[in-house]
């Protein structure tokens, strides 16, 4: 009797800390899970969850399915959500920085982006981290194309186009080609488009894949404009009270991540581009004359950030010019 009263005491004192340190983290993420952003995310969480051996287990959740992906960081930094995902360049009114990787045709390869990452990435972390937020792992989009719902050789066509922008790049985009700029997240844009709220946008083969947009758009322009990124983070209080082990865990966890994220970006961009064409689409480069005009937009735009950006931007191209 004593030592059933014993074992007992002791398995509900177990039980008992195991409950007080084991956390949950709900990590809200904005695109498709068939993403692979989502996926990579998926895969994440579970090797959190395994190698702490419950300790801190994170559950995804896509789609924006618990947060909008416009309002993931500010849930993150306002705790609450413990981490999440976000397309930071989407908050670049909050600090050019942020932006870094919607420069157009500063780096259009993955290997160019690579390095403008690596440049990048001490003042982003710095950054993020005076606004409460630890970085963990970021990975890259397929470069950045033009969509349509018409074939459109130079600028003059784009004309009065309503053109879905997803960040401030893509809507000066659209400001400086005489478009009409919407803001929609992703997982809003096929409604969109089939109901003529928007009937163009830039983004990669990989979300017009995810979102099966040849539904109502036919054309995409290989832009190549640029790469932007998805970056994991976490509210940086919590992070201060996860054990110097488990964080070692996490940290090796999103380095993994980030390697896998990479190639899955490579292997998903030419997929999806031959995806669009197989559903109907006219997929292939700009005309000269468009290809043309957009650089010199670029050229604007690339000033603007310059001079938006400060001291700390202009380090970051001159280390990325430097190391090609
Ligand atoms: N897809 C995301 C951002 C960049 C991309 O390729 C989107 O369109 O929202």
């Amino acid at each position: 009797m004593t030592k059933t009263i014993l074992a007992t005491t002791t398995a509900l004192a177990t039980l008992w800390s195991a409950a007080a340190y084991a956390e949950k983290w709900d990590m809200p993420m904005a695109y498709a899970a068939s993403n692979y952003h989502s996926e990579v995310g998926a895969a994440f969480a579970s090797c959190v969850t395994e190698a702490t051996g419950g300790d801190i287990e994170i559950v995804t959740h896509p789609s924006g399915s618990l947060f909008p992906g416009d309002q993931i960081k500010r849930a993150v930094q306002t705790g609450q959500a413990p981490i999440g995902e976000r397309l930071l360049s989407a908050h670049q009114n909050e600090n050019a920085l942020f932006g870094f990787d919607s420069i157009p045709f500063l780096a259009t390869s993955f290997d160019q982006h690579a390095k403008l990452f690596e440049a990048a990435k001490p003042a982003l972390e710095e950054l993020l981290a005076s606004q409460g937020l630890t970085y963990l792992y970021s990975v890259p989009w397929p470069p950045q194309g033009l969509y349509f719902n018409k074939p459109v050789e130079s600028v003059a066509d784009m004309e009065g186009v309503k053109f879905r922008s997803y960040n401030n790049a893509t809507a000066r985009l659209a400001e400086l080609t005489g478009m009409l700029p919407v803001q929609i997240e992703a997982a809003e844009i096929s409604q969109a488009f089939a109901t003529g709220v928007a009937e163009s946008m830039i983004s990669s083969g990989a979300t017009g894949y995810d979102r099966k947009v040849w539904e109502s758009l036919t054309h995409f322009y290989e832009v190549d404009a640029w790469i932007p990124r998805n970056t994991v983070f976490v509210n940086t209080a919590v992070w201060e009270g996860v054990s110097d082990d488990n964080k070692k865990i996490i940290q090796d966890c999103a380095d993994k991540a980030a390697v896998e994220g990479e190639k899955r970006a490579k292997d998903y961009t030419q997929f999806t581009l031959d995806e669009l064409a197989k559903n109907g689409m006219e997929v292939g480069p700009p005309s000269e004359q468009l290809a043309a005009e957009l650089r010199e937009i670029g050229q604007t735009m690339t000033e603007e950030w310059l001079e938006g950006a400060g001291e700390t931007g202009q380090k970051i191209v001159e280390t990325y010019k430097n190391s090609n």
